[in-house]
């Protein structure tokens, strides 16, 4: 199949690109990106990717090498969409990664097993040294959320924190 018409079935939603394909180098920056926009946002028990245009609020966090992030804890209304802009102060790769708690303890144990693996959701940034990274995320399901850095070794030294949706 050529680039052009995997992209316009990606736009319709007819075609689910392989992991494999959206993994690969080459694809990874201008076609992953576009299917990714592309693609129908998908609910999570912890909510909805966001429209950037909706966003009512930025909350900054700072993310740093003690394992640790600033603030630890949010406050957010049901059904509110916010950009939460993670700042990573510290001199190592941090990333912000939004779930349950019970979704993301399964996740950081898979990232123990396969620690080269590459992930990108609208729930996650993954942020460099001295960068800032965003995810827009509505939140329209009430519950006591977590936000951790993955990374082996960081979760479990404790780099996580509460988001409570009500
Ligand atoms: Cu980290």
């Amino acid at each position: 199949m050529n680039k052009s018409l995997t992209f316009l079935l990606l736009s319709a939603g007819l075609l689910t690109m392989p992991a494999a394909h959206a993994h690969s180098p080459a694809a990874h920056q201008g076609h992953h990106a576009k299917a990714q926009e592309a693609a129908p946002a998908e609910q999570k028990d912890w909510g909805i990717a966001g429209d950037p245009k909706k966003a009512t609020r930025t909350i900054e966090i700072r993310m740093t090498d003690d394992m640790r992030f600033a603030p630890k804890e949010i406050q957010i209304k049901l059904g509110e969409t916010v950009r939460l802009v993670a700042v990573n102060a510290g001199k190592t790769l941090h990333e912000i990664v939004i779930g349950t708690p019970s979704e993301l303890k399964a996740h950081a144990e898979m990232m123990k097993k396969h620690p080269g693996m590459e992930h990108d959701e609208p729930y996650m940034a993954h942020v460099n040294a001295g960068q800032k990274g965003a995810i827009v995320w509505t939140f329209n399901r009430a519950g006591s959320f977590e936000f951790a850095c993955l990374i082996p070794g960081h979760f479990e030294a404790g780099m996580v924190g509460r988001i409570t949706v009500k």
